[in-house]
């Protein structure tokens, strides 16, 4: 945490970066069959299609630009063979040349088991740290030093203390103050395990206790992973691998889940809003301004900063009749759960946005964030400002965001974004079409209410079969697979054959700008989910929030699980990442897994030069944790392999 004396100002990150040009000619760019086909095979986002087709036109540099050049990617780091750990290497197993170890020994197995508990390991810490801030800013308003945040959730607050034995009957800063602590203690608690993870099912638990995963505190689990991945440590395959669930296990039921309940307890539990989504949600006649990143503590202040007079005065006296202020991946989904505030989209769509011209600035904190922004947005009026110490982007203007300095902060920020309007060039305008309409905010809580206050009327569903079941979909685009398509594919499948889908991140997002999250989408479900969705008035796909609200499926499965009397493995549901990218997603895609969820991923993870890593993860853990892993590109196909698993645990339920 910085320590918030020094007034925050602006500046540029190194120089001005130089602009991302394509080489038209060389890529075949003037014929326009060719663009026509470009465009086709990269989305199924229909504004998306016209701006990029507008980049590939007047040559701006995207992501799929970018993937097309870096084809054909390396076989060995593609299925997980090479090694860079150390410097006695860099080593590759080529069995064929008879290289089948490394230069310190390791075999296949261990190469690949040692490269994938790295990766999770990262995700887990992501997840983790930005809980961590999170939870420190709730520290800093129990001290009542946290200028500009308060509570909002006091119930949430109070609930959550009790599961912690800290009284409430007082002012809730002082039970702010004794929870923020208690959960600090999470990160580096002796007391041997979390205690988040009391709230999963007796049966849950106790598999985990009899596997030796149950995470014994956040950043312990993600150390031991660190040091298991030296030289001359992890030795073992599934040894290493097993970790990797405790590792899983502690992001999702420790710190995800902590970032969830913080930002509710701080900024609000959702509850049902609409809203607008794609491309179409810039304003011509006003400052735009995109929030990207992950983090709500920095845009929770931009919102209350740029809603306030001073600044739509400025706006007013630069020519803009307002600001609109525009979500982009989590912390959109943040946003919107919260505030109802438009989405211009996902992962993909964070170049895009650059392209319409009409961005004035686009604020970022961190993950998901290309590195190449500023690249882009050389080629416009657009300011990319970066806020976080921890990610600071070379060629972006830099903020100093603390929870201290937070008002002051979101303040030059803002105003740094309405004084550029001017600088807008009109006749680079594009903004591709109109918005659709998005329900959101369906937190654990507000599916709750939405119910009557219980989930019986929920499982009551699932056990007459007029709801199968009900499936996580998670995650990210990724180039591999056509944006938006293995999601929106895959939803639709489900909700046909009558599974409610629940969805967070960029899946979600998906989901949303294919008009799947309003209940007028009912009429694509089956007639058991459709008459539920009429009933209470709910699309038949659930926006559930962010990355880190994944821990907000884990705690509605307990809970349903709680009301069956059994384990979540033995509930019909599953989970999906049909477009994952980061190494988040695999500690997401690991908890879902050591939870007891069935999990079926898109893109192959780089794991396939191992056999028996393959074959313990996806059929290997059944015996560990009573789930595993399935990879299926194909949407349709990995819709089939979902609905056999649902079917076959409904049997042995005897539902
Ligand atoms: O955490 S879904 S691309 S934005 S990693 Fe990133 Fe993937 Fe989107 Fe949110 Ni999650």
């Amino acid at each position: 945490m910085s320590d918030g004396t020094k007034k925050p100002t602006l500046h540029l990150v190194g120089e001005k970066m130089e602009t991302c040009e394509l080489d038209r000619a060389k890529m075949s760019l003037m014929n326009p069959k060719v663009i026509h086909e470009k465009v086709e095979e990269r989305t199924i986002d229909e504004m998306a299609k016209k701006v990029i087709e507008h980049c590939l036109q007047e040559g701006i540099e995207t992501i799929w630009d970018r993937s097309e050049m870096q084809e054909p990617h390396c076989k060995w780091c593609s299925t997980g063979l090479s090694c860079s750990r150390c410097t006695m290497g860099p080593c590759r197993i080529i069995p064929e040349r008879h290289r089948d170890r490394g230069v310190c020994g390791a075999d296949a197995d261990l190469i690949v088991a040692r490269n994938l508990l790295d990766t999770l390991a990262t995700g887990a810490a992501s997840h983790s740290d930005h809980g961590r801030e999170i939870v420190e800013t709730l520290l800093l308003v129990g001290k009542g030093e946290g200028a500009g945040y308060r509570i909002t959730d006091s119930k949430k607050l109070c609930a959550i203390a009790e599961e912690y034995n800290i009284p409430t009957d007082r002012e809730v800063n002082e039970v702010a103050h004794d929870l923020a602590l208690a959960l600090l203690e999470e990160f580096g608690t002796i007391k041997g395990e979390l205690g988040l993870c009391k709230r999963a099912p007796d049966a849950t638990y106790a598999i985990w206790k009899e596997a030796g995963i149950l995470p014994r505190g956040i950043d312990r689990e993600i150390v031991e992973a660190m040091h298991r991945v030296h030289m001359g440590v992890g030795a073992h395959y599934g040894n290493m691998l097993l970790h990797g669930l405790r590792t899983a296990l502690a992001d999702g039921w420790g710190g995800s889940m902590m970032g969830t309940d913080v930002s509710d307890i701080l900024f609000g539990t959702p509850t049902p809003c609409e809203s607008l989504m794609n491309l179409g949600v810039f304003r011509e006649d006003q400052v735009n301004i995109t929030l990207h990143g992950h983090n709500p503590m920095l845009s929770e202040m931009i919102v209350t900063a740029a809603e306030g007079e001073k600044m739509l005065a400025l706006a007013k006296k630069y020519g803009a009749t307002g600001i609109n202020l525009i979500g982009l991946c989590c912390t959109g989904n943040e946003l919107l759960m919260r505030r109802g505030i438009p989405m211009a989209g996902n992962h993909f769509n964070q170049e895009l946005v650059i392209a319409t011209g009409a961005l004035e600035a686009m604020i970022v904190d961190y993950q998901c964030i290309f590195p190449s922004l500023p690249r882009t947005a050389s080629c416009f009026h657009t300011k990319i400002i970066s806020t976080s110490p921890k990610a600071i982007i070379p060629g972006s203007y830099y903020v100093e965001f603390s929870p201290e300095n937070a008002t002051e902060a979101a303040e030059v920020i803002v105003r740094t974004a309405v004084e550029n309007f001017r600088n807008r060039d009109p006749a680079k305008v594009f903004i591709p079409g109109k918005p659709v309409a998005v329900n959101a905010g369906f937190s654990v809580e507000a599916i709750t209410a939405a119910l009557g206050g219980t989930l019986q009327p929920l499982v009551d569903a699932i056990a007459s079969g007029k709801i199968r079941g009900a499936v996580g979909i998670v995650g990210c685009n990724n180039p591999k697979i056509k944006h938006d398509f293995g999601h929106v594919t895959l939803a639709k499948e489900l909700i046909k054959h009558d599974i409610l889908c629940v969805e967070t991140g960029c899946a979600a997002v998906a989901s949303g700008k294919a008009g799947l999250l309003t209940p007028d989408a009912a009429f694509l479900a089956g007639d058991g989910l459709k008459a539920i969705c009429k009933a209470v008035g709910i699309p038949p796909v659930l926006h559930m929030g962010s990355c880190v609200d994944c821990s907000r499926i884990l705690v509605l499965l307990a809970n349903i699980a709680n009301i069956l009397g059994v384990g979540i493995h033995q509930l019909p549901v599953a989970g999906a990442a049909p477009e994952w990218y980061s190494q988040k997603a695999v500690a997401i895609g690991s908890y879902f897994v050591a939870s007891g969820v069935y999990t079926v991923l898109g893109p192959m993870p780089n794991i396939s030069g191992s056999p028996a890593v393959v074959d313990l993860l996806t059929n290997g853990l059944e015996d560990v944790v009573h789930a595993r892993f399935a990879v299926e590109p194909d949407p349709v196909k990995a819709a089939d392999l979902i609905i056999a698993h649902i079917e076959e645990k409904r049997k042995a339920l005897g539902i």
